[in-house]
């Protein structure tokens, strides 16, 4: 039961807590066997940061969103339209996301690749990615590599391990003192036979010798099922290297399904052991113990519509969140010391099981915003004008459905 005490410290706990949208998650996405195309879906950057600018006026917590290098900027769209767009639409830039992965010459990999053409034209495009966060006063530069092997034997796992250290490190050099680095791992896909950053372990090492300002990012999905990943949650806090996470959720493995539909516990888990660093750092109420993590969602939704897939994600990461705050720390210290198993992990349940909906609303409420921001959305209007919008624009520009062009 939610109490007066309890209501309070899950309504605080969200008051720290920003979740950065992804502008790839509004446009037109699919598998590798197709795509299923929205009429609603985003046709250009203008119409990804008008969605997120939507998202944000409703939830109230996502005042950010990501940028795909290629994907958002161009002539057309250059970094400064694209701040200003974002502005307009009551959002701001968040993390810069290069892409290394979509060109020709990475057949053979981007940072990790023999060739040094490549490699030389990948840490080009990461400068440039760099000078773009500058440009449009975002600190947060992403990085995700699809390099690997598909074959034993194609490459020298050694070698291309030094060509990542050399690179990463000289990209640090390029960032500005408030600028951070953020390294992904992921253990396989596209590359099947070995992945160059593979876990938690290497983005930890290559984030460690690339340079102080860079940290570990962690995907939900980039993990082999049986993986503990609250476990590695609690090392990189303990380090302090834990830069940010990106939520969706997976039954298999990359499944970009949104965060908790699958297993929400999981993310409990993981919040659990952010909110029990912050007690040990400062205590309950101690808000700047709160270490500074990116929270990003990375998710593809091909079938479910794209704005209200989005309200699902960043309303469960909000509930899971303040649900994970319930846990009462010091007694549950108490349990852990005398060996009390059963109740150490009742503790835990109990704040799980905790109906946090009355915080939510609370929470929504002070800052004027609707109890159930996806029922708001669906009251808008908004989909359906943009379904309108949108093809009717597209029949003017003589552009296919699913076309992104930025
Ligand atoms: C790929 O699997 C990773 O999750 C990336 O973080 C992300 O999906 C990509 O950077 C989007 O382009
Ligand atoms: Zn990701
Ligand atoms: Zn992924
Ligand atoms: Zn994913």
């Amino acid at each position: 039961m939610l109490n007066d005490q309890l209501l309070e410290q899950a309504v605080r706990a969200l008051d720290h807590f920003e979740i950065e949208t992804p502008s790839w998650g509004y446009a037109d996405t699919g598998t590798r066997f197709g795509k299923f195309f929205q009429e609603a879906a985003a046709i250009d950057t203008a119409d990804k940061l008008a969605d997120a600018g939507h998202v944000h006026r409703l939830t109230g917590c996502c005042p950010s969103v990501a940028v795909h290098v290629l994907w958002d900027f161009s002539d057309a769209s250059p970094p400064a339209a694209v701040a200003e767009a974002a502005e307009q639409h009551g959002v701001r830039v968040g993390s810069i996301n290069p892409n290394l992965f979509q060109d020709q010459q990475y057949k053979l990999g981007s940072f990790g690749s023999p060739d040094p053409e490549a490699r030389e034209a990948a840490l080009e495009h990461c400068v440039d990615s760099v000078r773009i966060g500058q440009q449009v006063g975002s600190n947060l530069v992403s990085l995700w590599f699809a390099d690997g092997t598909n074959y034993p034997g194609q490459d020298s796992i050694r070698a291309r391990k030094q060509r990542f250290e050399k690179l990463l490190t000289e990209c640090h050099g390029a960032l500005s003192e408030d600028q951070m680095l953020l390294v992904e791992y992921k253990p396989f896909e596209p590359a099947f036979y070995h992945t160059d950053v593979a876990d938690w372990g290497m983005a930890y090492l290559l984030a460690k010798k690339a340079g102080s300002r860079a940290r570990v990012l962690v995907d939900t999905g980039h993990h082999y099922l049986a993986q503990n990943i609250e476990q590695i949650v609690a090392w990189l806090l303990d380090e302090r290297m834990l830069g940010g996470f990106h939520f969706n959720d997976r039954r298999y493995a990359d499944d970009d399904l949104t965060l908790g539909s699958i297993d929400p516990y999981q993310v409990f888990r993981i919040f659990n052991e952010i909110h029990a660093y912050a007690h040990d750092h400062g205590g309950p109420s101690a808000e700047n113990a709160y270490p500074e993590i990116a929270y990003m969602v990375d998710q593809s939704h091909n079938l479910k519509p794209k704005i209200e897939a989005m309200i699902q994600t960043v309303t469960m990461a909000q509930e899971l969140y303040a649900k994970a705050a319930l846990v009462d720390r010091d007694r549950l210290a108490g349990h852990q010391a005398a060996g009390r198993i059963v109740d150490a992990e009742e503790e835990l349940r109990r704040a799980f099981r905790t109906d946090v909906t009355p915080a939510l609303e609370a929470w929504r409420k002070g800052r004027g915003l609707a109890a159930c921001p996806l029922a708001a959305h669906r009251e808008s209007g908004y989909a359906e004008q943009a379904a309108k919008d949108r093809t009717r624009r597209r029949k003017e520009l003589g552009i296919t459905q699913g076309a992104s062009y930025a």
